[in-house]
């Protein structure tokens, strides 16, 4: 209850800071690509994680104000990364069922990518099965008019909740992340290198690659590579760092 009253002035009083955890391309590494994570630096008790007050973001509706706050934030970082350092940075969005299934989602961002004079290549939005299971048709509508525009979808936490192999048919993901549940341990469990064996054997047919995420080890990491795994995020490379961290993460060593 008293987090509800907080987040209303959160915002205003400057309280919502915007964290990135670089993703990283095992092959090459083309442009530098992150994942946007909000942290909310509470006056009173330190960081609060996401999953505690996104969902009272939601019940308290001021998860449209905040989800446009974070667009924003990411349109700026990527400039200023350009303007910087002369690269391109990509960013990949967590979405929120509420915020995708808004009738004005496409619009409103559409017009703050016009604003900050962002391309819609820059970002990768990332969203669950909890999005899918909600309207399919409506869903699927929405992606293709996105996709039109050049926005990207990831589909996160893949292996928790649904983990529906037909959400891969029915819906255009042009990324698939692995949740870190599989990921965990994967070279000493044999029945995750099962599944995970054959998911890859799906998204390499479909052209899908694949984002593992939560990857904290060397033998996690040298297990992934013998599947070919496109890309790898996890706090063996990197942990989620403020802006300025991330500059250093990604300045060319001289
Ligand atoms: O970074 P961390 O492990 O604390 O994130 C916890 C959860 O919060 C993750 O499921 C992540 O997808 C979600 N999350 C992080 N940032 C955002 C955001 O900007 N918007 C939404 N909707 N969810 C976010
Ligand atoms: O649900 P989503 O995948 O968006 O959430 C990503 C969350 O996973 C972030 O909160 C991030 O801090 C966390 N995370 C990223 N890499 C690792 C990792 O290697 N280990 C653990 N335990 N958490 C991670
Ligand atoms: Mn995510
Ligand atoms: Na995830």
């Amino acid at each position: 209850f008293l987090l509800e009253q907080d987040l209303h002035v959160a915002l205003e009083n400057d309280e919502l800071e915007l964290h990135f955890q670089p993703i990283i391309k095992a092959a090459d590494s083309e442009r530098a690509i992150v994942e946007a994570l909000l942290r909310w630096k509470h006056p009173a008790g330190g960081y609060i994680p996401p999953n505690v007050f996104i969902p009272i973001a939601e019940k308290a509706g001021v998860i449209q104000k905040i989800s446009q706050w974070v667009l924003e934030q990411a349109c700026l970082t990527i400039k200023e990364f350009q303007s910087n350092y002369g690269k391109d940075l990509r960013i990949s969005i967590n979405i929120s069922p509420q915020r995708f299934l808004r009738s004005t989602f496409k619009k409103s961002v559409i017009e703050t990518l016009k604003k900050y004079d962002v391309s819609s290549e820059s970002f990768i939005f990332e969203i669950t099965e909890t999005t899918f299971i909600q309207n399919p048709d409506i869903v699927t509508k929405i992606m293709k008019d996105m996709n039109e525009v050049g926005i990207r979808f990831a589909l996160d936490d893949f292996g928790t909740g649904y983990s529906s192999i037909s959400h891969l048919s029915m819906f255009d993901i042009d990324f698939l992340k692995i949740d870190q549940h599989f990921i965990r341990d994967i070279h000493q469990n044999e029945r995750h290198q099962s599944i995970l064996k054959g998911i890859f054997v799906i998204t390499n047919e479909l052209d899908i690659p694949v984002v593992a995420e939560g990857v904290e080890t060397k033998e996690e990491l040298d297990y992934l590579e013998t599947y070919g795994c496109q890309f790898l995020q996890g706090f063996y490379f990197a942990k989620p760092m403020p802006k300025n961290k991330l500059e250093e993460y990604f300045a060319p060593q001289s």
